[in-house]
């Protein structure tokens, strides 16, 4: 079927579909794995190209064509997905807080949870319309921690052990980010991230953290792992990372 092998495929976990630099070769490892589509002919090199951001968003009648372009791919760069028991789960917050603690997910949902419907896009091209979140803002959780005057970002870490990322606090204390544990109504999977991840709303889905295990409050944001990697740390959908994705 598909005749570009990912860089790392685990069962039906697809990993490393970022690569710096050749974005649009793994657009195409992609495309070709999810339409098995011959690479190189004229169709899939203008789908390539206008699901890379080339062509106006006006033109979603191709992507209707093309299977599973406007569906999740699973991604975990750790190669696995992490079990993660929720009635054992706990958020560890702190760093440079006035009062450091921890979460039990009933602890969590105490502070009072929001629906938030977004869509969802990844870097690398793929996009998932107008999805249902549900969770608690994050602003909410770091005001139970009081963050100590003059710090600057938050960094966020998975269970898998290896994922990471950040926000600006002031990027986290908008509205539209959220410490989420349902997806379209239900439970969040273990591959989306359950039981919790982060969902940052008007972000490229690399900020969306999955497996979500601590919080810390930094002096300043931006490190992370793609950050790391080549990837923008401020990661509006359409200003960043050389896209002009329609903002979500
Ligand atoms: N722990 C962890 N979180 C992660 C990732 C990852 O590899 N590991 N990938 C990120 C990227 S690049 C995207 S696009 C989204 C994809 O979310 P999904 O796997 O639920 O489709 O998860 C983000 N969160
Ligand atoms: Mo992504």
């Amino acid at each position: 079927m598909s005749t570009v092998s990912e860089p790392c495929t685990l069962g039906s976990v697809r990993t490393g579909g970022h690569r710096p630099l050749a974005r649009r070769a793994a657009l195409a490892g992609l495309l070709a794995s999810a339409g098995g589509l011959a690479l190189g002919s004229p169709v899939q090199r203008f789908v390539a190209r206008y699901l890379g951001g080339d062509v106006g968003p006006d033109a979603g009648w191709l992507r209707s064509l093309v299977p599973g372009t406007d569906r999740f791919r699973i991604y975990s760069v750790a190669g696995f997905i992490p079990a993660v028991e929720p009635a054992r789960w706990r958020l560890a917050v702190g760093g440079m807080v006035e009062r450091p603690r921890s979460f039990s997910l009933a602890e969590l949902g105490s502070l009072g949870p929001v629906d938030l419907v977004a869509d969802f896009q990844c870097v690398t091209g793929w996009r998932v319309p107008e999805v249902r979140w549900r969770g608690v803002p994050l602003a909410r959780l770091l005001d139970a921690v009081s963050p100590r005057d003059g710090v600057g970002g938050v960094e966020f870490t998975s269970a898998d052990g290896v994922y990471a990322t950040s926000l600006t606090l002031e990027q986290a204390g908008r509205d539209d980010v959220l410490l989420a544990w349902e997806l379209e109504g239900d439970v969040l999977s273990a591959p989306h991230g359950s039981p919790v991840r982060l969902l940052v709303g008007p972000m490229y889905g690399y900020k969306s953290l999955k497996w979500l295990s601590s919080v810390e409050v930094v002096p300043r944001a931006g490190r992370g792992y793609w950050e790391e990697r080549g990837y923008d740390a401020d990661a509006w959908v359409g200003r960043s990372n050389g896209r002009d994705d329609r903002p979500t």
